[in-house]
């Protein structure tokens, strides 16, 4: 036998032609292969789609032994891993970033240039891959980024979605949403592990006896399924480490339930078995508030049992106690939708591994961390206890067990103040029993952090008061960041160039602090003209598209100003579209000569409204509405356009932020937890008109107050602002704006009535736009000012990626690494 395994083993390393080759021949060989073997198609004749087929293939083969090589690594090294728990990860499109993080774009753009293909529409081939809402879908996919290139032993666990976020189509200016079938033409960025997978267990019934002396609980459940893998590689830039992000897709479970098939009823018992890939069939497409469906729930413990089995297994592959858990492993909750995370490993510890509660307890508090992405508590997600009891039986007994516990101890705390103790325990008492998953995180996790500075300070006297006061030192601050690689390195590489070269380098692409250095220029005339030759360049690009869409020609030389993100009020693009409506309105009564001191302005929009939400959807209607009047007025020409740009996503993106003089982040203070929207715009040189909320303050202090258009209410004010709304006469312009609307100047007479009574009717205007109406037009003027004057205009431009080191996803996660996490670098050597 073992003569045999070393003359396999022997074969095997002559098999092993080292690596697959980056040079251009050895590229064109790989793609043509996989035209002809994976795509199937004539190596002679293939289309744009299935070029780019066989290049993602032929890229996924050299992520891959990245993949194997670093994983390997990690086991022999068998440092402390970090798992990131999500339900959303926003990746967007794959094939540039590999290439680039690679580090073998050109060679595989001239290797498609022999074959007669341009690698740049290869890559508009490709279907994003949106897992995800927004802000916090994309900062986990940023965080992966960071991750891998960082050389962290990191691993990104989530699901597998059949439809992502729906599709937006517009018809006659009214938002149509369409299931997203991203995976219909196969996804060549993931590897199904049909041998990696768990079951799951739902429903059911618990059972006690005694064993020992000790009761020992027995779950018997009613449901199973299935959760298969699927890896997706994330390679690092200029590393040879590749992490992994996996992914669970629901099957219906084998070998159990074979009963139904006995009862001669056996197309439902298929149609039964089907339901269970329900579970990873859809993305919840609201990411602010909860929607308490059982569906939900089912995804979260589904999710997070798989990746809980997944991750125990691997600890036990190379410990035979639990001792070193906590040292080898850390948990990381992206908000509180996996927190049955917490009920789940004290579950797997008690009932299966044996522990005592102190012992498994013990453990779960040194794993688990959380962040809090919102300052709503309205998302904090509750479970109607009898739901919780019929899916998860055991886990509510542990859960009150749990809540038993910590109410004791929180009792030697605050005494016996009932107000207190009700707000902090996790049953909700009501005419609905609820578990409140946020109280339950917040009392297992060792670490809390917010997303920003203010949104720390502000949970930390609203929303988190109460725990506050008894764990001051679990609550802490990470602001946001987002990777300088997709956004700016690779997404917009006219400017990048540009900044590499005035650098004298290329390492800010790996350490954005570097781009300070940028400050020292930021007035050389030269750099001014390579500069504004880059984004001039960027604009033609998005005025094409603009264009493509619209049929609508728009002026390069206007202000391209943006407001692209998902659609709510808080955010308030209505603020934005009433001072749109005033700036129409004075064109309108201008004189001729007048006019011509205008500046020329492209307002641009785009963001989905949640399916549900009529406010967000009459939003996207009115920019419609305000389009059609003011494009095709010849009065107003080149000096206004509004431009809806359709199913805002990651690679629309891509296509705005480097194009762009202006972005507006105007919601009101005290809503916007971070936004990272605002960070992208700021690193590609674009100016921030915002208000004093999220990270907008932060942004100010790093790239400085003269750089930036701020204007509005101060966070402070805004409850007695609100408070007084009935003492509040909203200005005469104000009032006018709206008057047009409901005059029906734009159209749709009665049917934008409901966002008016919003800001002006007795319910108060809660977000308070009449308010800072004048502010931000006083804002907005300012900003035409400073336009005017090229060579300031470009300065500050400069001054603003000079300014953006602070907000990489790169510093953010090195911060979560070494406060939070502790986990250190492992990379492997090349
Ligand atoms: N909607 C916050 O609202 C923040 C991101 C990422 C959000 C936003 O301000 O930048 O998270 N919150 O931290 C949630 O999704 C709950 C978001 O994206």
């Amino acid at each position: 036998e073992s003569i045999e395994f070393r003359r396999r083993t022997d074969l095997l390393f002559g098999l092993m032609d080292q690596y697959l080759k980056n040079d251009v021949f050895s590229i064109q060989k790989s793609i043509v292969d996989h035209v002809e073997y994976t795509v199937a198609r004539s190596r002679f004749r293939f289309d744009d789609f299935e070029a780019y087929q066989a290049t993602a293939h032929s890229a996924r083969d050299r992520l891959l032994e990245s993949w194997n090589d670093t994983q390997q690594f990690f086991k022999d090294r068998n440092p402390k891993r970090v798992y990131y728990f999500s339900m959303e990860f926003l990746m967007g499109r794959s094939l540039l970033n590999s290439l680039s993080n690679l580090g073998i774009k050109d060679q595989y753009a001239q290797a498609l240039k022999q074959l007669g293909f341009d690698l740049e529409v290869l890559a508009e081939q490709e279907i994003d891959a949106a897992l995800g809402n927004g802000g916090l879908g994309r900062l986990a996919a940023c965080f992966l980024d960071s991750f891998a290139t960082l050389d962290l032993p990191a691993w990104g666990y989530g699901l597998r979605y059949q439809y992502g976020l729906f599709r937006q189509n517009i018809k006659d200016g009214f938002q149509l949403e369409q299931p997203d079938f991203w995976l219909n033409f196969g996804n060549p960025w993931e590897v199904e592990r049909v041998h990696v997978s768990y079951s799951v267990k739902f429903y059911g019934r618990v059972d006690e006896e005694m064993r020992n002396g000790r009761s020992v609980h027995k779950w018997i459940p009613g449901e199973m399924v299935e959760a298969v893998a699927y890896d997706n590689p994330i390679p690092g830039y200029h590393t040879s480490n590749t992490i992994n992000l996996r992914l669970w897709a629901a099957k219906p479970s084998g070998g159990f339930d074979m009963e139904a098939f006995n009862t001669g009823d056996y197309v439902n018992a298929i149609l039964n078995k089907q339901k269970a890939e329900a579970i990873s069939s859809i993305l919840y497409p609201d990411d602010r508030s909860y929607q308490g469906k059982e569906l939900r729930l089912k995804q979260q413990y589904f999710f997070v049992s798989a990746s809980l089995q997944d991750i125990v297994r691997r600890y036990k592959d190379s410990h035979s106690n639990f001792e070193e858990f906590s040292n080898k492993v850390a948990l990381h909750l992206n908000d509180t939708h996996p927190a049955i995370a917490v009920a789940e490993l004290m579950r797997m510890l008690i009932d299966e591994e044996w522990l005592e509660w102190k012992e498994a307890w013990n453990i779960v508090t040194r794993v688990f961390s959380l962040t809090n992405h919102t300052i709503i508590s309205e998302s904090f997600e509750k479970w109607p206890v009898e739901l919780m009891e019929s899916l998860l039986p055991r886990h509510l007994q542990i859960i009150y067990e749990i809540n038993r516990v910590f109410l004791e101890e929180a009792k030697k705390k605050v005494g016996s103040d009932f107000g207190r103790l009700a707000r902090l325990s996790i049953v909700e008492e009501g005419s609905v029993k609820t578990i409140r998953m946020g109280n339950l995180a917040i009392v297992a996790c060792h670490s809390i952090n917010a997303v920003s500075q203010m949104h720390a300070n502000y949970i930390k006297s609203t929303l988190l008061k109460d725990f506050c006061s008894i764990w001051p030192h679990k609550f802490q601050s990470k602001t946001n960041g987002v990777t300088q690689r997709r956004w700016l390195a690779f997404g917009n590489p006219a400017l990048g160039d540009v900044i590499t070269k005035w650098l004298g380098t290329e390492a800010w692409i790996k350490d954005l602090d570097i781009v300070a250095g940028l400050r020292q220029h930021a007035s050389n005339p030269q750099l001014h003209a390579e500069w504004n030759q880059a984004r001039y360049q960027n604009k033609m690009r998005l005025a094409q598209h603009i264009y493509n869409i619209s049929g609508i020609r728009v002026s390069v030389d206007a202000m391209f100003d943006a407001q692209v993100k998902r659609i709510h009020e808080y955010k308030r693009q209505f603020l934005n579209l009433l001072s749109i409506i005033h700036r129409y309105d004075c064109i309108k009564n201008m004189a001729a000569d007048e006019r011509k001191r205008v500046v020329p302005r492209v307002c641009i929009f785009g963001g989905k409204a949640p399916p549900g939400y009529e406010f967000a959807k009459k939003i996207v209607k009115l920019v419609h509405a305000i389009g059609e009047k003011v494009n095709n007025d010849p009065e107003v020409g080149d000096l206004l356009k509004v431009i809806f740009i359709p199913d805002y996503n990651v690679s629309v993106a891509e296509l705005i932020i480097p194009a762009c003089d202006l972005s507006q982040h105007i919601s009101t203070p005290g809503s916007e937890a971070s936004g990272t929207g605002n960070m992208k715009f700021a690193m590609n040189g674009c100016l921030i008109l915002g208000t004093l909320d999220g990270s907008n303050i932060e942004i100010r202090d790093e790239i400085g107050q003269e750089n930036m258009f701020t204007f509005g209410v101060v966070v402070d004010d805004v409850p007695r602002l609100r408070t007084e709304h009935r003492n509040f006469q909203p200005p005469r312009e104000f009032q006018r704006v709206l008057g047009m609307i409901r005059d029906g100047i734009f159209g749709f007479k009665d049917y934008f009535n409901a966002l008016c009574d919003a800001v002006d009717g007795e319910t108060g205007d809660y977000y308070l736009l009449g308010r800072d109406f004048l502010a931000y037009l006083e804002a907005q003027a300012s900003v035409d000012t400073a336009f005017v004057d090229k060579e300031k205009w470009t300065e500050m431009s400069i001054l603003s990626t000079a300014g953006s080191g602070k907000f990489s996803s790169d510093r953010a996660i090195r911060e979560y690494a070494e406060q939070i996490w502790r986990v250190e670098p492992c990379k492997r050597p090349v």
